[in-house]
């Protein structure tokens, strides 16, 4: 195994442990709650945002232990995206990380309250980071930053455009701007909240472009793995974008050349690291995982 290999598996590992030690110190009036959060967030996963933030901060010199709240802020807002998005009034999902998903074991109800849950907690572990861990003024930088790529002007915006596309013809352009939205927003705060954290404008723009590459190149292999993947190895459903009728890669190009995007954003990629010495390794390897994927 290639050092960086060896680095993502011993983090992986790491944030399974975080996980699973932060959520059990939930207990009290909310505690069927506190469970279905649970149940979700330690279902497993490939961990790849969080895995992005501590690249990242690998990439810029920044400690590891400073790190481990902003690694699990931006997991527990994926995950409450995942339970949210699986809903019946959303994509009506039955597996999701190889499980029955949320809201099959604990109920429309409890599933909605669990992903608030984890997106209120996201934000309370990034305001723990005011002094003496960061500056407050980078903290409270990072907070705004993380709202926003969360809400109407990333995720949300994403989600509300996927849903608006389903059953139309949108081009190219507007299936980019979605997907930047959907899932790229998340991976950009991903990447660049070390930087914010320091403060570091020059490294949040770099990690900005990086991540804009990374998100579309993974999306776009989402879209593929949905129509060519596996469900058992995926351990979600697939063909769901053609039974929704869903704007993707696949539908508006074919396959062929999606693929040819996915690999032209993953050298876009590498390009704008390539520009900077550092610690780049895990991040690149990072990044070819998440267009060699399989699941
Ligand atoms: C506000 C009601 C309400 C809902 C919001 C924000 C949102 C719902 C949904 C976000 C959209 C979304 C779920 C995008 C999908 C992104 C994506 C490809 C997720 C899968 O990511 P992986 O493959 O998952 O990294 P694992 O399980 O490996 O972590």
């Amino acid at each position: 195994m290639t050092d960086a290999k060896h680095w993502i598996e011993r983090y992986r590992g790491q944030v399974d442990a975080w996980i699973e030690r932060d959520l059990k110190r939930h207990s009290g009036l909310g505690e069927r709650v506190a469970e279905a959060m649970r149940y979700s967030a330690s279902a497993g996963g490939k961990r790849l945002r969080p895995l992005l933030v501590l690249a990242a901060g690998r990439y810029l010199g920044v400690a590891e232990d400073r790190l481990v709240l902003p690694a699990l802020a931006v997991e527990y807002i994926h995950t409450y995206s995942l339970i949210h998005d699986d809903l019946p009034a959303m994509d009506n999902d039955d597996w999701r990380r190889g499980r029955p998903t949320n809201h099959r074991v604990f109920g429309e109800a409890v599933a909605i309250l669990a992903g608030d849950g984890l997106l209120n907690e996201a934000f309370a572990k990034i305001a723990e980071l005011a002094d003496p861990a960061f500056e407050s003024h980078d903290v409270l930088s990072a907070l705004r930053h993380l709202a926003r790529a969360s809400g109407m002007d990333g995720l949300i915006a994403g989600q509300a455009g996927d849903l608006a596309a389903e059953h139309h013809n949108i081009d190219l352009q507007a299936l980019e701007a979605v997907h930047a939205r959907k899932t790229g927003a998340l991976f950009q705060a991903a990447c660049q909240l070390p930087a914010w954290l320091m403060g570091n404008q020059a490294a949040a723009e770099r990690l900005e472009r990086f991540a804009w590459h990374f998100g579309l190149a993974f999306q776009i292999v989402d879209d593929i793995l949905n129509v060519v993947g596996d469900a058992a190895v995926m351990g979600k459903s697939t063909g769901t974008d053609a039974h929704l009728d869903k704007a993707t890669y696949p539908k508006l190009v074919g396959l062929e050349r999606s693929w040819v995007l996915a690999r032209y954003h993953q050298g876009m990629a590498r390009q704008v690291l390539g520009e900077d010495v550092g610690e780049s390794d895990v991040l690149l390897a990072l990044l070819d995982r998440a267009v060699e994927r399989k699941a």
